[in-house]
């Protein structure tokens, strides 16, 4: 049987952040492109991931014109709260940095960036199959797959986007040889929870005890998002509801007393933490985005950022080229993004570092965490670089 052709210009697989936030601003400047999704639409729209949106992400989503939900129900946020030594230590990344961030789910970002781009029009193929990429040295690359109905289909098109992620098909496809490959992996893991219980404090809150880290933040005035650093490939029926709050409330522990509102935890999962990137990011006609070509550990509350960040630079880059015929943005499109992705590695390695415990780890280490910890929380200056960093630098920034 012979495969459906179409034809598009630009080929983006993956409808994560980083694919529709693409197809969106491709939309907006007139270029044609088609998201490929493995998953369906219930599926994307309901994964439980980030929750911090740094500030150019959101001005970027605004001046788009999908920040109309986020700007109403998005908690905006001044700053953070570092505990430890049974105190809060509050870093107002407004007052240090000029900049705030706003806690709004990632899949709630995803579906309405999904509603924005069908409404305009747009294609995005869920629940498509055996994803398989062709010709990326030519003109005029192919994607081949499998449609929701079960029908062979091939996509040419003039450019690929690889937004599908860590574990997707587009970084395989390139040739071994091609790519560095820079990574680093950690002793621990988080156990995550999501639950239908209002937040102590309406502020995103990292805690460091000897137990182990703990992370408290939230949805919306109802749900909280609750994090416990644990061992690597930890299996989750070792962490009855009874242990999570227990733990949780063990790590999050103030003087003068403190507890969480517990209530029904309605999803829960173990993600394990790497570091990783890939150079370049791009090969031939094919340009990685997103988790498809970094990945940080979550500390740092910089994955979904990154993601958007490469592709504002990538769609600026195409709509140079297929205005105008240059490819001199496309050219420069690997190296710029690298500065802001090795930039937001070490601030999310840092962060990490700081906040967890490691197997083994020994009172000199425990003890320069402490020491680090007090002087971020206590020095203007280094309390500004961890706010710039957090709350995110700007898009034309050097660095
Ligand atoms: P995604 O979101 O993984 O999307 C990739 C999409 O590609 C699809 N796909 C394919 N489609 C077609 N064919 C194939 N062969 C395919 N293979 C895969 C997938 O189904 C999916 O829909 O990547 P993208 O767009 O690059 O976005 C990256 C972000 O999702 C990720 O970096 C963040 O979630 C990381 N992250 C956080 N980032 C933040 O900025 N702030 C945070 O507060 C934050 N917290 C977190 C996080 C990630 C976490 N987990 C679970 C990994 C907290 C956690 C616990
Ligand atoms: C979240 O709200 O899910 C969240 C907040 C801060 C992080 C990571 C995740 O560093």
């Amino acid at each position: 049987m012979s495969a459906t052709v179409t034809r598009t210009q630009v080929a983006i697989v993956g409808a994560g952040p980083a694919g529709l936030v693409l197809a969106h601003l491709l939309g907006r400047a007139g270029i044609d492109c088609v998201v490929l999704e493995a998953r369906s639409r219930e599926y994307v729209e309901h994964r439980v991931r980030a929750g911090v949106l740094e500030h150019p992400t959101v001005e970027l989503l605004c001046r788009a014109g999908v920040g109309e939900r986020l700007t109403r129900e998005g908690l905006r946020h001044r700053g953070i709260s570092l505990r430890f030594d049974g105190a809060d230590h509050h870093l107002d990344f407004l007052a240090l940095a000029g900049r705030s961030i706003t806690v709004y789910g990632q899949q709630e970002v995803v579906k309405d960036l999904i509603a924005a781009r069908l409404s305009a029009g747009g294609e995005i193929l869920f629940e498509v199959g055996d994803v398989r990429l062709a010709g990326l040295d030519g003109d005029e690359p192919e994607v081949a797959f499998t449609d929701a109905t079960g029908a062979e289909r091939i996509l040419r098109a003039a450019m690929v986007a690889g937004c599908d992620g860590f574990h997707g098909v587009c970084r395989p496809a390139i040739p071994p040889g091609a790519l560095s490959v820079f990574e680093r992996d950690y002793p621990y893991a988080w156990l995550g929870i999501l639950a239908e219980a209002a937040p102590v404090r309406q502020e995103v809150t990292y805690s460091s005890s000897d137990r182990g880290f703990a992370l408290a933040s939230m949805r919306s005035p109802t749900v909280t998002r609750l994090y416990l650093q644990v061992p690597p490939d930890e299996p989750l029926d070792a962490w009855p509801d009874g242990r999570i709050w227990e733990e949780l409330n063990a790590r999050m522990a103030l003087d003068g007393g403190f507890s969480l509102n517990e209530g029904p935890i309605v999803e829960r999962g173990v993600t394990g933490m790497r570091s990783f990137v890939v150079e370049p990011m791009r090969h031939g006609r094919l340009f990685l985005a997103g988790d498809a070509a970094h990945i940080v550990p979550p500390t740092g509350a910089k994955g979904m950022n990154l993601a958007v960040a490469d592709v504002a630079v990538l769609a600026g880059a195409l709509e140079r080229f297929f205005t105008t015929g240059r490819t001199d943005l496309l050219d420069g499109y690997s190296d710029r993004c690298l500065r802001r992705v090795w930039r937001a590695e070490h601030f999310s390695w840092w962060m990490t570092a700081m906040l967890h415990v490691a197997p083994g780890t020994d009172p000199f280490e425990r003890r320069l965490q402490r020491s680090q910890l007090r002087y971020v929380t206590s020095s203007v200056a280094a309390a500004t670089s961890l706010a710039e960093n957090y709350a995110g630098l700007p898009y034309d920034a050097s660095f």
